[in-house]
């Protein structure tokens, strides 16, 4: 199998709003970041993805961005930014930056010119029609907020935005909002930018017809703005714009499933190095991201396994179960009451013993766990207050729809990193722009530190882990019986090594029969006291072990 840095790469996530103020104003700057790059170095992570830091009005977090080569003035100054490269660069890390490009901020000096009138330069940068008889040109809905059109007074047409209303999609059917993206990847680039996180990447290209979605789910036209006509040609122009640095790209591809992924990382015909995908994240969702259902362990561990085996030796998979834009993972997929640590570090070892590359959303490494406000005024994300505003004029109960907020908005992961005990969980001086968990007096990095079995130092090991022994990057997957109903187990192999993972994904015992072969030495586990292990093994809740045999 073929070498490249971002397959060895450990990727850790910073939410820049919430990793570290440095200077008062309760809201995270890129001081603070350089600031914590001995604490990244220590946990051993070689590769930080950045969420947006662009200039941005803030409507959507920064993924709403009105200048792409400034640096928005909450996180600092583009020195700020040039001595964060520099000092990653030099502790023998990686950066890649978040690049936004199927929609701007509706503040966007493009997007400003081209509401003025119907026939300026900029009209076609984005996607003006006129509507259909007082209503939207289509049936399609954005992901936040009702139709995906707005009407504007000006020139009375209405504008696409599949996002929010102040973040209208890019037309990049017009060659000159490609030659734009270009320069913009090209600016970051010449900075020296390792790669790119590319939001949204497979909506860039529109079905030219934009027609009517035929269902009416909560996505309606969806098959003809997802994976449309032009998405090859489109990523294959962004990868050229790439040149010859060896930089990584990860697409994050929504509504596409495994065949479609398949050919967007495809190592000889596809143009990404690996895409966020969304499929074990659905599994526990019913009509929409805020409608929780049970998780079926079964289906989460023949999602892993369908993945695994169909990109293995034909591309690559970008493995997490966090980021901002999800509940927090222990508090989905683990017991963050009852087996906080076993299950924090049982989802630790799933993520770095599949094949792929892992990412670790910040605060993931000590079990920050999803948070309990007690009132919707103590959300912040655009996503969640639309929908609490849509199910509320919708005649739902209030506390009902709060209690569905609690357990799947993005804020449960956009909590302020709890770095020790002290006030404000040492994030800031200051009160913070969103609430910290109560639970930093227990959960934060000062204590994990000092204490050799926490999450954290679990997560250094098997981290290191990963760079001794390369069947941890480069080793074949295959499963050992699938039909356990919870414990997935699996083999990895390269070049006469072997290793055996064995995870018991729920908080019951049970037990699990060993393969004929010897099954080698433990090389990780997150329980202590095992010393044979052979035969039917007795497994505890949510336990985890590695082993090795070469
Ligand atoms: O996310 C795309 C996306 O589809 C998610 O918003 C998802 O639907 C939602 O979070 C369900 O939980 C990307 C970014 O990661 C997100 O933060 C942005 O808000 C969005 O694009 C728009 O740029
Ligand atoms: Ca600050």
């Amino acid at each position: 199998m073929e070498r490249r840095w971002w397959k060895e790469a450990v990727v850790y996530q910073i939410y820049p709003r919430s990793f570290k103020d440095t200077n008062g104003d309760g809201i995270g700057d890129l001081q603070g970041i350089i600031e914590k790059l001995d604490y990244l170095s220590y946990l051993g992570v070689d590769t930080i993805w950045l969420n947006p830091v662009y200039r941005s009005p803030n409507d959507d977090n920064g993924y709403d961005i009105s200048d792409y080569r400034n640096i928005m003035d909450e996180f600092g100054s583009m020195e700020d930014f040039d001595e964060l490269l520099s000092a990653v660069h030099q502790r023998g890390m990686r950066l890649i930056m978040d690049l936004v490009v199927n929609h701007t901020s509706d503040e966007h000096s493009w997007f400003i010119r081209s509401r003025e009138s119907l026939d300026n330069p900029y009209r076609d940068y984005y996607f003006w029609r006129p509507g259909n008889a007082g209503a939207p040109p289509n049936n399609w809905r954005s992901f936040f907020e009702g139709p995906a059109w707005e009407y504007d007074e000006k020139t009375a047409q209405w504008y696409l935005h599949l996002f929010t209303r102040k973040q209208p999609d890019l037309n990049w059917d017009n060659p000159k909002v490609r030659d734009e993206v270009r320069g913009i990847i090209r600016f970051w680039l010449e900075k020296g930018v390792d790669g790119f996180r590319m939001d949204v990447i497979n909506l860039i290209s529109k079905h030219p017809g934009l027609l009517d979605g035929k269902d009416s789910s909560n996505l309606s036209g969806h098959e003809y703005f997802a994976n449309g006509p032009k998405i090859h040609e489109y990523l294959r122009f962004v990868q050229e714009s790439l040149g010859d640095r060896d930089v990584m790209t990860v697409g994050e591809t929504v509504i596409a499933d495994l065949d479609t992924v398949a050919e967007y990382v495809d190592r000889e015909t596809g143009s990404l190095d690996m895409a966020i995908n969304f499929e074990h994240v659905t599994l526990d969702r019913g009509v929409d991201s805020f409608d929780p259902l049970p998780l079926d362990l079964k289906a989460l561990k023949d999602c892993f396994s369908r993945w695994q085996k169909k990109l293995d030796g034909r591309g690559w998979n970008c493995l997490y179960m966090s980021n901002h834009d999800q509940p927090r993972q222990v508090s989905r997929f683990g017991d963050d009451r009852d087996y906080h640590r076993e299950s924090a570090t049982m989802l630790a070892t799933l993520l770095h013993t599949m094949q792929g590359t892992p990412f670790i959303m910040q605060g993931e490494e000590i079990g920050m766990t999803n948070v309990d406000f007690p009132s919707i005024e103590d959300y912040r994300d655009v996503a969640t207050l639309n929908y609490y505003r849509e199910r509320l004029a919708a005649g739902d109960n209030p506390e009902s729809i709060l209690k569905r907020i609690r357990q799947c908005s993005r804020d449960n992961a956009r909590t302020p990193m709890q770095w020790n005990n002290q006030d404000n969980a040492g994030f800031s001086e200051a009160g913070p722009w969103i609430s910290i968990n109560p639970n930093f007096h227990s959960i934060n990095v000062k204590r994990e530190v000092e204490d050799p079995d926490s999450i954290l130092n679990y997560y250094r090991r098997l981290i290191s882990l990963r760079r001794e022994y390369p069947v941890f990057v480069y080793g074949s997957f295959s499963e050992i019986q699938p039909e356990h109903p919870l414990v997935f187990a699996y083999k990895r192999e390269f070049e006469g090594s072997r290793l055996l993972v064995v995870l018991n994904l729920s908080g019951k015992e049970c037990s699990f029969e060993l393969p004929e072969e010897r099954s080698g030495r433990l090389l990780i586990g997150n329980y202590d006291g095992r010393q044979h292990i052979t035969g039917t093994l007795a497994l505890r809740p949510y336990e985890a072990m590695v082993l090795i045999s070469e």
